[in-house]
């Protein structure tokens, strides 16, 4: 065979750019800790279609500088000479439409079987309930008596099934430690399985831009183990009937996700600051000046169109806090009044 040194050479520089291609992919894209039960498949599926990139684009690449650097015409050669042309080669043609179509099959048959292991239901699993807002995350326990929480708390190698739905726009539940990631859908439910591998820190941010403030759509999430998880259920559970109210206000302020918007202490987020706006005045959007008070207070969340501040936009704001607010005090057979608790709490932040 006239060219099959050209070809072993060839083979050779293949093998090596492949494996060259792969390294530079694998630390460019390395991946971060995986800390779920979940991570290893796709890790695994990920990592196929690394070596099979990284082959390809050797393949192409190597194929094209050999024929360049090799048979490029020398100083002493004639200009007009011609390569032998070729037209279709049935071999070669069935060869690379048979190899890439079982290709795209085995992926294809990986990554479903994938996916049915990773969306099947587990037997023991516990259910959160997982809420989407502008631009905040609520997780509510109602295996573990009602609580909620603005910080998802799981146990480690407990599966979890995270009940999720948003309550205005399509917003992302994304754990990049977990892989797994999935929209929130206002009006509808979905589900995400998760088994939690590693105690440890991580942050869940939304991964479906969803207004002003997407960027800072971050929870913490934190794995821990099964007696601390028991210890965090005791503590969350004790009633927060039984704290001033000052206190309830600011719980109450992360689990409706006011704080995604409203910050204590100056920072400009979506709406106005806390700091310091009790017994300020208010420039409104309709030219008029008004006094801060509980009044004021008590009319801006529940009907937050009315008296607009100037400067920033209807409809941002949730309309239907007074229902949220009905439902959640109903678990406190009328103990606790939240919009009370958040007025005395913003109070606090202008003393
Ligand atoms: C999605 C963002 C968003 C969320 C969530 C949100 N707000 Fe607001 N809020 C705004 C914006 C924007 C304004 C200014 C426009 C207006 O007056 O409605 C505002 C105005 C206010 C005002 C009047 C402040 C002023 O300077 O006039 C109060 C009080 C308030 N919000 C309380 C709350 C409380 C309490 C919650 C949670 C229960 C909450 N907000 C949740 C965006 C938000
Ligand atoms: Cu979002």
């Amino acid at each position: 065979m006239k060219y099959g040194r050209h070809f072993a050479i060839v083979a050779v520089l293949i093998v090596i750019g492949s494996i060259v291609a792969y390294v530079l992919l694998e630390s460019i894209y390395a991946l971060p800790l995986a800390a779920s039960e979940e991570a290893d498949g796709i890790d695994a599926l990920f990592r196929g279609h690394f070596i099979l990139i990284s082959f390809l684009f050797a393949l192409v690449v190597v194929f094209l500088l050999y024929s360049v650097v090799v048979f490029r015409r020398r100083p002493d050669e004639p200009e007009d000479v011609e390569g032998d042309h070729f037209h279709g080669h049935t071999g070669l043609e069935i060869v690379w439409t048979i190899i890439p179509l079982m290709l795209v099959v085995v992926f294809g048959v990986w990554g479903a079987r994938l996916l049915t292991d990773i969306i099947a239901p587990d037997e023991d699993e516990i259910t959160i309930n997982v809420v989407g807002q502008q631009w905040s995350w609520r997780f509510e326990y109602p295996e573990h008596g009602d609580i909620t929480s603005d910080e998802l708390v799981l146990p480690v190698h407990q599966p979890v099934r995270l009940e999720m739905t948003s309550i205005d726009v399509l917003h992302s539940f994304w754990v990049p430690e977990f892989r797994v990631k999935q929209d929130l859908v206002p009006g509808q439910i979905h589900e995400l399985r998760i088994t939690p591998t590693d105690e440890g820190d991580y942050k869940t941010r939304c991964a479906e831009i969803c207004g002003t403030s997407h960027a800072y759509m971050i929870s913490d999430v934190r794995v821990v183990s099964e007696d601390d998880f028991e210890a965090w259920v005791e503590e969350s559970s004790t009633s927060i009937a039984e704290l001033e109210p000052v206190e309830r206000g600011l719980t109450w302020s992360q689990q409706f996700g006011c704080t995604g918007c409203h910050s204590p202490d100056g920072t400009a987020l979506a709406g106005p600051t806390w700091q310091g706006l009790f017994g300020s005045e208010v420039q409104l959007a309709s030219g008029e000046t008004v006094l801060v008070d509980e009044e004021y207070i008590r009319n801006s969340i529940l009907m937050p169109n009315d008296q607009l501040h100037a400067g920033f936009g209807p409809n941002i704001m949730p309309q239907n806090f007074e229902e949220l607010f009905a439902e959640e005090e109903a678990k406190y057979d009328g103990e606790v009044s939240i919009i009370d608790d958040l007025i005395v709490y913003i109070q606090s932040l202008s003393e």
